[in-house]
């Protein structure tokens, strides 16, 4: 049985990521959406509301039943991919950047635990779409929803309502 397990901040969850969901969705058996939770890291969403919306989103998209959310177990990579049961790691590539920043934790995550990764190029419609230019633009009072699920979105517009209040 091949378990995909696709790690991330989400922060917040974007379209892109959503697409990664959707095609490791297609060429696995189950899909274990894991989200690293850093309390030494500020985050925009809290780590609660994140996987909130994640799930949310999996449901309304119809891939909840073999795709769940799970928190990233502390520690090593490969350690919490393999408590959570997963076969290997599924990773977006959206340009040579990506590649260059993945491909020695790859090499990393196989010398550790013999976990392979799985690497799916982006869209070419949603390579521009990071969680980091999306907070960006929100903080500027731009216009997310072209780049987020609803459910992100309106994490997103929480936490910031919450901060401000
Ligand atoms: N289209 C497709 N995929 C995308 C897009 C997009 N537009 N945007 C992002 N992605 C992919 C990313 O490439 C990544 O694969 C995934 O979605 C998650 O993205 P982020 O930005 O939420 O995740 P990060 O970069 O913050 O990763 C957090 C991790 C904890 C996964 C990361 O820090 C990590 O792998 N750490 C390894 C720790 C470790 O064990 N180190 C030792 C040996 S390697």
């Amino acid at each position: 049985m091949l378990t995909a397990l696709i790690p991330g901040s989400f922060d917040p969850f974007t379209l892109g990521h959503l697409d990664l969901v959707r095609r490791a969705h297609a060429l696995s058996d189950r899909v274990i959406v894991a989200v690293a939770h850093n309390p030494n890291k500020h985050a925009s969403i809290p780590f609660d509301a994140r996987t909130e919306a994640i799930r949310e989103t999996l449901e309304s998209e119809g891939l909840a039943q073999k795709a769940s959310v799970e928190k990233l177990p502390a520690g090593l990579l490969v350690d919490g991919a393999k408590k959570l049961g997963a076969t290997h790691l599924v990773k977006g590539l959206r340009n040579a950047q990506d590649l260059a920043y993945e491909e020695p934790m790859a090499r990393a995550n196989m010398d550790l635990g013999e976990l392979d990764t799985l690497f799916l190029l982006t869209d070419p419609a949603l390579a521009h779409v990071s969680s980091s230019l999306v907070r960006e633009i929100y903080s500027l009072g731009g216009d997310i929803t072209p780049y987020l699920p609803a459910a992100s979105a309106r994490a997103l517009e929480a936490a910031h309502a919450h901060s401000a209040a």
